[in-house]
This record gives structure tokens, sequence and C-alpha cells, in this order.
């Protein structure tokens, strides 16, 4: 069975609890990191020298990290025919759009809306530069529609 470490509110552990419920495969998560913490035991450092998360075990074989590389270990081992097939043009076109969701998509969102909206106390946030960023954010989801 797959074992999960990471919080639920992490957005890379998200990505991977969506791809496996997408999968419909059994799971056993464990809360770790934030408040939750954990990350600084020698027991994390073995699963996961960067300790970060998620972390992604699936039986007996070796932790994986970067959630990125569990999203494409997952598609190719159980969903091969749709979730990363084995002809090149379609695989590219799975991945590109997984490279640009994370890559392209999730940093414009991170700096600065969510760190100014969410983690910024009200009277501190920077009204014209979130405007400005969440313009910046719908026209690259504008590309995805
Ligand atoms: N590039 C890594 C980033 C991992 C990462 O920075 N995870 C954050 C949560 S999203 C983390 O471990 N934060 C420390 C914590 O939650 O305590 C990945 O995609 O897995």
């Amino acid at each position: 069975m797959l074992q999960v470490w990471g919080r639920e509110t992490s957005s890379n552990v998200q990505a991977v609890m969506w791809c496996i419920g997408e999968l419909g495969l059994d799971y056993q998560r464990y809360d770790f990191g934030h408040h939750f913490g954990g990350l600084d035991s020698d027991a994390f450092y073995q699963l996961n020298p960067n300790r970060t998360i998620p972390v992604l075990q699936d039986d007996d074989h070796a932790p994986l990290w970067e959630s990125g590389a569990i999203l494409r270990y997952l598609a190719s081992r159980y969903a091969p025919e749709t979730f990363w097939p084995e002809e090149i043009f379609a695989r590219c076109e799975v991945d590109r759009w997984a490279e640009w969701a994370k890559v392209s998509v999730v940093s414009l969102f991170t700096q600065p809306i969510f760190w100014q909206l969410v983690r910024t106390p009200a009277d501190e946030r920077d009204l014209p530069a979130i405007t400005r960023a969440i313009d910046r954010f719908e026209s690259k989801l504008a590309i995805a529609d």
C-alpha cells in the first residue's frame, strides 16, 4: 500500500493526494510538517534528506520525494495508458501541462498572492501588488481555458 508523509494543507501534498484519488489507490497518509513537525527527526531524514513533504513510499521500494517526480511515478506505474502514455508526443502533452502548472502557474500564485492574502496581516498587505499579481495569474489561467 502507498504511504504518504505530509500534512493535507501543503499544496505539494495535495497534488499527490489528488493523483492518488484520481487513480483510486489505497493509501495511508501521515501528518508531518508545519505545526505537526517531524521533519527534523533522524527517521524523517532517512525518508527525505531535504526534510520536505511530500514523501511517498510504495510497498518496500525506496522512498520518493519531489512532488513532480512522485506524480510521474504514480502515473507511469498505475495509469500508463492515460496519465503517462508511452507514445512520446502524447506523453509530452501530459508532461508540459503538468510542468506548466507546477512551474509557471503555482509560482505566480504563491508570490505574492498566497503570501500576501493568507500569510500577511491585512494592514500590512500591498494591495496594488496583489492586484497586479492577480492580473498576471488570470492571464496565465486563460491559456488553460
Ligand atoms: N520541490 C518540492 C518542494 C517541497 C516543499 O517545499 N514542501 C513544503 C510544503 S508545500 C514543506 O516541506 N514545507 C515544510 C513544512 O511543511 O514544514 C516538492 O515539489 O516536493
